[in-house]
């Protein structure tokens, strides 16, 4: 690069920057997702520090956070409020280790063997300063640049979780330092409130918070669900600090703060590594956002030692998570026909590394959606992918969009086997029309019939089933148990052996249960557990088939849709032959004793599993629980009845002690069904 078009190169990421920032920090309306914020911002650093004479005063990466707003006082931290350098990589974080013992080296200290770290979950929300006056909160305040902020006093009063007065002997002055957060929920239910009032919508639970924080009327805060966490101490007169951060941590704790509740004491780098891991796996379940963890030097008497650099201490380091939002434009948009004919909008994507994953493909939920968010083909988009949820398009790039932008419509006929597409008028779903004789949908309920949860037939994967039905030997299930060996050793990725072992499966799944029966025939509206309700209920299939919607009706979580859609299957003649078929073709269960007890502690309550039990499988567990009258679900809530924790319970049972619902380990769970 030549010296103009460097100076000009740096001109444009300082003002895109500064572009990002405003978005960012005084309209909470984020232009672009952090990843490609950092990205830039890295990149500005680092021509920065090659050619230093272009590096100005004035330049962004001189300044971390936003201009303050006119509209607020302005007050000077009396201690500054200190930045953390962030990470991303192990490598990274063994560096940090190493430049410890280095200074500890050049200041001529014996280290500690082995170092201490203290480890705590990043959140994703905005720092600020509480200071505290003979016990009584006097004067709150945001980060800002870190040497002025805004005083937000009147609307940090509001959030509930913050103490207005120490608990306890109060020092005479005690500035806390903490984060304030919003928990996804909490999000979730403040933007639902938001557009049926018209209001504006925020991005994230952080903008959100933010946004709350930064009112003008406390009033308006006060209605935001917003949360706090304390993560350290400035200012302190007439007291004695703790000697290490997690005896701080404890001791803020108990003044009335919250704290973060993953902290963890660790031995050195790799202690800090291991704690990373843990929490990321954690991440998803967690009740609020987390951007990474961030790992502290435990004792205080070598944090001082250790000082700081311009504006981060040496002896604290952010590492990040790999970012669950990134960057990438859309090839193509195809439709997915699914197992009940419903089209899905895929983008077909340039491959991106998001959330640690390479990602190629993002659902777009329905047409609707598409042209809600106004995806083209060949716009720039925001994926993300949270945890192990499918990616998801979450918005355009408008800036970024090429002349030629392409809009997509629903195709008036299935890109599969070409039958007419219908859309219900007020649904979202247009479906393929043709039924079981689209091959998607053939292959899809195929793929459905043959999972682990109903036939269970093993050896039968997603590619052989669509060479199957390609191949035209294989139709509706019961085709699949007539199969021969001389039919299908010649297809791909197939040989005698295999194929020996795929009829063997086959054979072996011919024994089955009522329940797993139901659930495979893809009756739309049966899951699981309907299906098992339903057979518990009827005990024969005679008997199901017989029932009309309203004997359905009558039955405990069978609602008006779920009995509709049950009865009609029953009566189309193809689905009649199907069951025909497949009980003719050998398929068979053993009749089973439904026994309810009526009177025990678990009939027509709802409950949670989580970890693993000694004496039941998950499966066997959550029949017990149904046979006894209780409604099995997945996630916890406020309506959950008894969360089961087995060992090695996770983010389900942080998240019942959280809202108060019962826990039962496994010897209660054994005491109350005797
Ligand atoms: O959870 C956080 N966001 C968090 C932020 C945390 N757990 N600890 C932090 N510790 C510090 C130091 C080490 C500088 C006292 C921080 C921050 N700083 C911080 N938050 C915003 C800027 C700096």
């Amino acid at each position: 690069m030549n010296a103009e078009s460097l100076v000009l190169k740096v001109e444009q990421l300082r003002e895109l920057i500064e572009r990002y920032n405003e978005a960012y920090y005084e309209h909470d309306a984020p232009l672009v997702p952090d990843s490609e914020y950092d990205r830039i911002f890295r990149e500005l650093q680092a021509l920065e520090q090659k050619h230093p004479e272009l590096l100005m005063p004035d330049s962004p990466t001189q300044r971390v956070g936003g201009k303050r707003l006119e509209s607020f006082a302005s007050v000077k931290h009396a201690l500054p409020m200190l930045s953390l350098d962030n990470a991303f990589t192990t490598e990274e974080v063994i560096n940090f280790g190493k430049r410890i013992l280095d200074r500890f080296k050049s200041l001529d200290v014996q280290p500690p063997s082995p170092l201490m770290f203290s480890c705590e979950p990043k959140l994703d929300g905005l720092a600020v300063s509480l200071v505290y006056e003979n016990g009584l909160l006097m004067r709150a305040s945001t980060r800002g640049d870190g040497f002025t902020g805004e005083e937000v006093t009147e609307n940090i009063r509001t959030i509930r979780a913050i103490p207005l007065r120490l608990k306890g002997q109060a020092p005479k002055r005690l500035e806390v330092r903490g984060e304030v957060y919003m928990s996804k929920a909490g999000f979730e239910k403040l933007n639902t409130a938001q557009k049926k009032l018209g209001q504006k919508i925020f991005a994230n639970p952080r903008n959100a918070a933010a946004g709350s924080l930064r009112q003008l009327d406390s009033g308006i805060t006060a209605t935001r669900p917003l949360m706090f966490f304390a993560y350290g101490v400035g200012v302190l007169e007439e007291a004695i600090l703790p000697d290490r951060h997690s005896k701080i941590l404890a001791w803020l704790k108990d003044f009335g703060f919250p704290v973060p509740e993953l902290d963890r004491a660790v031995e050195g780098v790799q202690g800090c590594l291991a704690f990373y891991q843990e929490v990321l796996a954690k991440r998803a379940g967690l009740p609020y956002d987390i951007d990474g963890v961030v790992y502290k030097v435990d004792e205080i008497k070598y944090q001082n030692l250790l000082g700081f650099v311009a504006r981060a201490p040496r002896w604290a380091l952010a590492h990040k998570f790999p970012a669950e939002e990134q960057l990438t434009t859309v090839e193509d948009i195809e439709f997915q026909v699914g197992r009940t004919g419903v089209l899905t909008p895929v983008a077909r994507l340039a491959t991106v590394c998001v959330g640690g994953a390479m990602v190629s493909n993002a659902t777009l939920h329905n047409i609707e959606e598409v042209h809600r968010k106004d995806v083209r083909i060949g716009d720039t988009v925001v994926v993300r992918r949270a945890g192990d949820v499918i990616p998801e398009v979450m918005s355009v790039i408008i800036d970024r969009r090429p002349p030629n932008a392409q809009i997509v419509h629903l195709p008036k006929t299935c890109p599969v086997c070409g039958a007419e597409v219908f859309k219900l008028e007020g649904e979202v779903a247009a479906r393929c029309t043709a039924g079981l004789s689209c091959p998607a949908q053939r292959k899809e309920a195929l793929k459905h019939f043959v999972s682990r949860k109903a036939m269970a037939i093993d050896g039968l994967g997603d590619k052989l089933i669509d060479q199957l039905v390609d191949e035209g030997l294989v139709h509706n299930p019961a085709d699949l148990y007539y199969l021969k060996l001389s039919s299908i050793v010649d297809l791909d990725r197939m040989g005698e052996k295999s194929a020996i072992k795929l009829l063997a499966h086959i054979e072996a799944a011919k024994l089955t249960t009522l329940a797993r029966f139901i659930y495979a025939l893809g009756i739309r509206e049966v899951g699981e557990a309907t299906a098992l309700s339903l057979a518990n209920h009827f005990g024969s299939l005679e008997a199901l088939q017989a029932a009309d919607v309203d004997t359905l009706m009558a039955i405990r979580d069978i609602g008006p849709v779920a009995a509709q859609s049950i009865a009609e299957f029953f009566h189309v003649p193809e689905n009649k032959k199907v069951v025909q078929d497949l009980i003719q073709a050998g398929l068979h269960w053993l009749s089973i004793e439904v026994e309810i007890i009526n009177d025990n502690p678990f009939k027509d309550k709802t409950v949670v599993l989580t970890g693993t039990l000694q004496k039941f499988s998950r499966d066997e567990a959550t029949a017990l629980l149904q046979k006894l009258g209780a409604k099995v679900v997945g996630s916890v809530s406020k309506k959950t009845d008894y969360v089961i924790a087995g060992a090695e319970a996770g983010s389900k049972l942080a998240k019942a002690e959280s809202l108060g619902v019962p826990v039962v380990d496994e010897e209660q769970f054994l005491k109350m069904l005797a």
